[in-house]
């Protein structure tokens, strides 16, 4: 029997007083560990499910009230996971069933943040947290004199995308940038509170902890994503040096010196995160191959709902279920005119029962299709895994989580389209086609290499103090250009904050996820091509149709979060490690006609 704490200080005294020893608190025995696990779940669902609800309201209607409200539910989840890691203490040391230690172990590990033991400055980082999404999604630039039009980051996005000017690319870029600024203050306060959040529950520093979700050492963690890092980063630097010497003659040397880094907006993205929109200003081969899939998506009348069951149909077609009703009807697909919303994509189970939707602003372009079947991928992981207990429910590591969906869309192929009715002939078979499809790939994947890395590399500096609070923007800066090759098109200072321009950064969204699902997503695509029983080369396998490969994909998925990462990984692919091997093997091709067409060019930064 619990005895209340008062009695149990009055027993000791009196114990004490007599002269004897206090008995010592007899250990919790398995049940008693087990049944306060199952009531965390229990606990962890609800509190999930208000959470839920009240960040997709926040997100799909940003007002004062509806940031409390979220803030609120934050609070509410960091206060208890809190106290549970206090209680669990004292299982500490006890031999414990391995699913009870591993929900043990997930419940102290699968946080972005952990909350500070003063409730003052616990709440005062939510409250941050969700100021600064806000700042994010309101986000606008109503020109240098700040008298309009005023453009969101959709249609400053639509500039970076399709503009090839100078000037009005730099206007677009430093106009967003302004909001990172001024997210700036409540960063750094940010900053202090949750190192401080980390610390209060035994971790060096708010990227210690990020760095310890992942089944081994934080140190070995960070030496992994290096060794990934050196295996693919030749073929970066083949990538950026022929896109390089191709935006010379777009921009000109003066703008473009040779050996020196790509200013940072010609790329095609707010954030030069991924390239494939500059596609037709480096096409190796004129007009071999329509690859113009946005051209064709349109002239087939495709509306946002039509690209959607188009996402669906593919995971369908793989023998999965339907999407319940209700996404449909709950889902944001497109941006209202009415309210203010975050408009960056995500994929939501709001109470954590199958209720899952999306939440995106809808073009009718390529890169929106593939961003709804990445964005499946999450809604169809939570499907598979929604009936385990709530610490399970988890991608086996968060790179997973974001490649399950990357993984399909490698099979979304020219071949796809052809079969799908999207283009009406197949690009032509020959090796100059077959360029030109990787060059557009590799825009799109292997250009997002390094960036996938930095933004953590960044944040870790961060949150260690490596990067001094006066030296935020330099330190992102020095970052971007050693491993990226890129610089700010304009002088930067310390009034600036431009990794605030980056969603994930207010937000508070781990990135390292990103980088390890951009290798992953090949590993899956390699072994899911083999179920399905193709011998021929990874770049033209689509496996469309597949039930096998749906088998041994929803197999992983079911698993969630239960088995540490290399299990779940071994199950679809037979391998342990996260590796850039499938990926390197995916663009052979590619990587053999740079190092041709680079001959004679000095090439890095
Ligand atoms: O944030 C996302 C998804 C949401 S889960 C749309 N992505 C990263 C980004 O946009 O920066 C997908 C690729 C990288
Ligand atoms: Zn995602």
């Amino acid at each position: 029997m619990k005895l209340p704490p008062l009695l149990t200080l009055a027993t000791a005294l009196i114990a004490s007083l007599a002269g004897a020893a206090p008995p010592t608190p007899k250990p919790p025995t398995a049940e008693e560990v087990k049944a306060y696990v199952e009531k965390l779940n229990a606990d962890l669902l609800q509190l999930g499910a208000r959470q839920g609800t009240a960040q997709w309201v926040k997100n799909t209607y940003i007002t004062d009230d509806t940031e409390r409200l979220a803030a609120d539910a934050d609070d509410a989840m960091l206060a208890y996971t809190a106290q549970a890691l206090r209680d669990a203490q004292r299982f500490q040391g006890l031999k414990l069933d391995p699913q009870t230690a591993r929900m043990l172990f997930l419940l102290r590990v699968n946080n972005s943040l952990l909350a500070p033991n003063d409730a003052k400055a616990r709440k005062e980082l939510t409250e941050l947290g969700a100021k600064m999404e806000g700042l994010y999604g309101k986000g606008k630039y109503c020109g240098k004199d700040g008298k309009g039009p005023c453009r969101d980051l959709e249609q400053l996005s639509d500039v970076m995308d399709q503009s090839r000017d100078w000037d009005a690319l730099l206007d677009a870029w430093t106009g967003w940038h302004a909001v990172g600024a001024q997210i700036r203050p409540l960063y750094v306060r940010f900053v202090e509170v949750a190192n401080q959040g980390a610390r209060d529950n035994g971790f060096a520093n708010l990227g210690d902890l990020w760095r310890s979700a992942y089944d081994m050492p934080p140190a070995d963690f960070e030496q992994d994503t290096e060794r990934i890092w050196a295996q693919v980063k030749p073929l970066y630097e083949a990538l950026h040096c022929y896109v390089r010497a191709k935006l010379q003659d777009v921009y000109g040397k003066q703008r473009i010196p040779d050996g020196g880094p790509i200013p940072a907006h010609l790329l095609g993205n707010m954030w030069a995160q991924e390239w494939a929109n500059i596609y037709p200003l480096v096409e190796p081969y004129k007009g071999v191959g329509n690859l113009d899939i946005t051209a064709a998506l349109k002239a087939k009348g495709y509306d946002p709902i039509k690209l959607v069951k188009r996402g669906e149909a593919f995971y369908l077609s793989l023998g999965l279920d339907k999407l319940p009703e209700t996404f449909w009807q709950r889902s944001m697909f497109t941006k209202p005119a009415d309210r203010e919303v975050v408009c960056h994509a995500s994929a939501w189970d709001v109470t954590l029962h199958d209720d899952l939707r999306i939440k995106m602003c809808i073009k009718v372009n390529e890169e929106d299709l593939v961003t709804i079947h990445h964005e499946l991928g999450h809604d169809y992981y939570y499907h598979a895994y929604y009936r385990l207990p709530a610490l399970f429910q988890n991608g086996a590591n968060d790179g997973f989580h974001e490649a399950i969906g990357d993984a399909i869309a490698l099979s979304v192929n020219p071949g796809y389209y052809k079969q799908v009715g999207i283009l009406d002939v197949l690009p032509p078979v020959n090796q100059q086609a077959l360029i030109n499809q990787q060059m557009k790939d590799a825009l799109a994947k292997v250009a997002f290499l390094p960036f996938g890395k930095d933004i953590d590399q960044y944040r870790w500096n961060v949150f260690s103090g490596k990067i001094p609070t006066s030296q935020l923007n330099a330190g992102w800066w020095a970052i971007r250009l050693r491993d990226q090759g890129i610089a700010p098109p304009v002088p930067r200072t310390e009034a600036d904050f431009d990794p605030g321009a980056k969603y994930h950064v207010p937000a508070n969204v781990p990135y390292t996820r990103y980088f390890l699902a951009r290798v992953l997503q090949f590993q899956f695509h390699r072994a899911l091509c083999r179920a399905a029983g193709v011998t021929g080369p990874l770049y033209g396998c689509s496996i469309y149709g597949n039930k096998e490969a749906g088998r041994r994909l929803e197999a992983m998925l079911a698993l969630g979060a239960s088995r540490p990462w290399p299990d779940a990984l071994e199950a679809l692919t037979g391998e342990r490690k996260m590796d850039g091997g499938a990926l390197l093997e995916y663009f052979a091709p590619l990587q053999a006609w740079l190092t041709e067409q680079n001959k004679g060019r000095r090439c890095g930064w």
